[in-house]
């Protein structure tokens, strides 16, 4: 019988918490009163967060502060850094070109490509990992995945021109997984799911020249045109961005929820909870962070072997608790009802609740400080992807081809390390939240009776005004969750339906807003809607990468409704963004027509004519833009006027 691997440790184990304390100054009580309420709107989170001020242990909010003032060259976008003769800062009235010549427009548009370029292909090669281990399971390298939903499989063949009668599932996954994986290339110069898109959306990305090609292939094109010397025109640089985004949300996104609901189950409609006290005081608690659930599902299984159990026992704990954070949290959670501790700005706070055994990592979104919060307690933080090694981490290489194996190594070491809690470090703040999550496209429709004509036809009768898909991260420029919890709560006061995916649906379902009893604060035609379906006004969709089960709704609504994408009554809004993948994200809706509001500027206000073009010129291109409004009440109204705009336009 193999044998479970053994962690290999990066670097060396760290032990710098006195060494970082020292640095810190000690705040006296009215000022740590102060900063937590300015922090964060988490009521679960501002104990531990206080807890963590008294003792002097770093946050991302103190780091924060550290970096401020910010360099405004930074901030506008207008410092370069691309070849080595710069690094080039463009301070008019004399320094207006850099050292190549490249002006303001050049560089900013640059800058905001090679964003969507990271964050397209962090989403896109997530998404090939969730391919290639379907291919895996279908080829029989893996024995440790199954086909969770195979009418889904059949589905997706189907639409990849693949034929399933008479095919055993393995055969059937091992050719959707080697057509997919070919998307990533050129060989096929084009995307399958594209094809869901209404036709009238997909002539106008034909038009426009910005279908894209391949899901590879427009990450290294982009890559190419940000080396210096190539294209110099700020227009052409930032069409390439929405044709790599494109690549990103009909491509490697939408593949990698797909495929995920194809392995590990399409999500339906569930109960769970959520905040920081989902925690247990008398359990091994083990969170899993990052984003892809490859590694996450075969450790829900591990938690419940038998052997595993009865070493808790062994340890004195009642059991092993699994939670998640950020979106591999999320994909547990809408496909296991695994319970839920937080969102982005939650992830040093869990490991400060000292009741935490293990902290295991994949890739995205993982603050590098993690192992420097963990020397302060007992928690061990576990990394997996050799994409994604953390110095101060125990690294286990993770494969499918072994990943049961792994995973119970992985729960050992938690349930080991439980002897390590210092019980009297324990601080597990309040009561957890109940949430509805698990809102597929398929729970939607489920829940309609079958099919999205209720939905259009509630829309129509203007019970529902409209739409909003509220994505994306926390960042310390905005109070934790208050963009969010705000925008959201403004919307379904006005009959909107708000579709949430990533940290934003964490923020609502910590805030309450996940609960059917939520319907309260809607306006009386929303309430009514949720209270006869018995669901809540904002609806949990998942993860990062299933903001493609957005565009998914999007495209059925113009498909049944006979129109493009932009003369829909939706919006998009990403309140507190913070990372390149929410800029690919913002890009690929706005690309596909759907008016998208930023709660913070990205960096390009050294451009006015790339603020120009991203705010107003599109708008003559793909019938969409950006805007930028920093006050979530003020972005509702904005939200609000463009419903109702598109609603006259479509006569309803
Ligand atoms: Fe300066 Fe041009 Fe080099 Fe950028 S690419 S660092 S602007 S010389
Ligand atoms: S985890 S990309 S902070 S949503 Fe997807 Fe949250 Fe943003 Fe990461």
């Amino acid at each position: 019988m193999a044998e479970e691997p053994k962690p290999q440790m990066i670097r060396e184990k760290l032990d710098v918490c006195e060494l970082d304390r020292a640095r810190m100054s000690l705040l006296n009580p009215a000022l740590i009163e102060q900063k937590k309420n300015e922090r964060t709107t988490d009521e679960n989170a501002k104990p531990v967060l206080e807890l963590m001020m008294k003792e002097g242990i770093e946050t991302v909010w103190d780091r924060f502060e550290m970096q401020q003032p910010p360099c405004k060259h930074c901030e506008n976008g207008t410092s370069c850094s691309r070849c080595t003769m710069g690094p080039c800062r463009i301070i008019p009235p004399h320094r207006i070109r850099g050292v190549c010549g490249a002006d303001a427009d050049l560089i900013v548009s640059r800058n905001m490509l090679d964003m969507i370029a990271t964050g397209a292909a962090a989403h896109s090669d997530h998404g090939r990992d969730i391919a290639e281990t379907l291919y895996l399971f279908g080829t029989g390298k893996t024995k440790d995945y199954a086909i969770a939903d195979p009418e889904k499989l059949q589905r997706i063949c189907k639409e990849y021109g693949i034929k399933t009668d008479g095919k055993k599932p393995e055969q059937m996954a091992a050719e959707l997984g080697g057509a997919m994986l070919d998307e990533y290339g050129m060989r096929k110069n084009t995307l399958q799911f594209l094809n869901r898109a209404p036709k009238a959306t997909r002539e106008i990305w034909d038009k426009l020249g910005i279908t894209p090609r391949g899901i590879d292939r427009e990450v290294v094109d982009s890559m190419h045109r940000v080396q210096m010397g190539v294209g110099a025109d700020y227009v052409n640089i930032l069409l390439q961005g929405l044709r790599t985004s494109l690549s990103d949300g009909w491509g490697g996104s939408m593949i990698g929820t797909e495929v995920s609901d194809i392995l590990f189950g399409t999500p339906t409609i569930s109960m769970s909870k959520m905040n920081l006290a989902v925690l247990k005081a008398d359990h091994v608690n083990l969170s899993v962070h990052g984003h892809n659930p490859v590694l996450s599902e075969v450790i829900v299984k591990a938690v419940a072997d038998p052997e595993l159990k009865a070493l808790a026992l062994k340890y004195g704990a009642k059991g092993i608790n699994l939670v998640g954070m950020c979106c591999t949290g999320n994909e547990l959670l809408m496909r296991k009802g695994i319970p839920m501790t937080g969102n982005h700005l939650n992830q040093e706070l869990i490991i400060a609740t000292g009741a935490l055994e293990a902290m295991v990592v994949d890739y995205q979104c993982i603050f590098p400080s993690l192992p420097r919060t963990a020397s302060c307690f007992h928690t061990q933080i576990i990394s997996t992807s050799s994409k994604a090694t953390i110095p101060g981490s125990f690294f286990f290489d993770f494969h499918a081809e072994d990943a049961y194996l792994t995973a119970k190594a992985i729960v050992r070491m938690a349930v080991e390390n439980y002897k390590n809690r210092n019980p009297q470090r324990v601080l597990i703040p309040g009561e957890p939240v109940p949430v509805m999550a698990g809102f597929s496209n398929e729970a939607i429709k489920n829940a309609l009776g079958g099919s999205f004509k209720p939905l259009i036809d509630l829309i129509a009768a203007g019970k529902i005004r409209g739409a909003v898909g509220i994505v994306g991260c926390n960042n310390p420029h905005v109070k934790h969750d208050s963009g969010h919890v705000i925008l959201a709560k403004e919307l379904i006061k006005k009959n909107i339906l708000c579709v949430e995916t990533g940290c934003a649906a964490i923020a609502s379902g910590k805030a309450g807003l996940l609960r059917p009893e939520a319907a309260s604060l809607a306006g009386d035609n929303l309430r009514a809607v949720c209270e006869s379906l018995k669901i809540p006004p904002v609806l949990h969709m998942g993860s990062c990468v299933d903001n493609s089960r957005i565009l998914v709704l999007a495209a059925e609504l113009g498909n049944a409704l006979n129109v493009p994408i932009h003369k829909l009554p939706i919006a998009g809004a990403a309140p507190e963004w913070y990372s390149q993948k929410a800029v690919s994200i913002g890009a690929y809706f706005v690309a596909s027509g759907v008016y998208t509001v930023l709660g913070v500027m990205p960096h390009i206000a050294g451009s006015p004519a790339t603020v120009s073009l991203l705010t107003e010129g599109l708008k003559g291109a793909v019938n969409a833009s950006f805007a930028v409004e920093p006050d979530p009440a003020k972005a509702a109204v904005l939200i609000s006027d463009h419903i109702e705009r598109k609603r006259t336009e479509l006569g309803i």
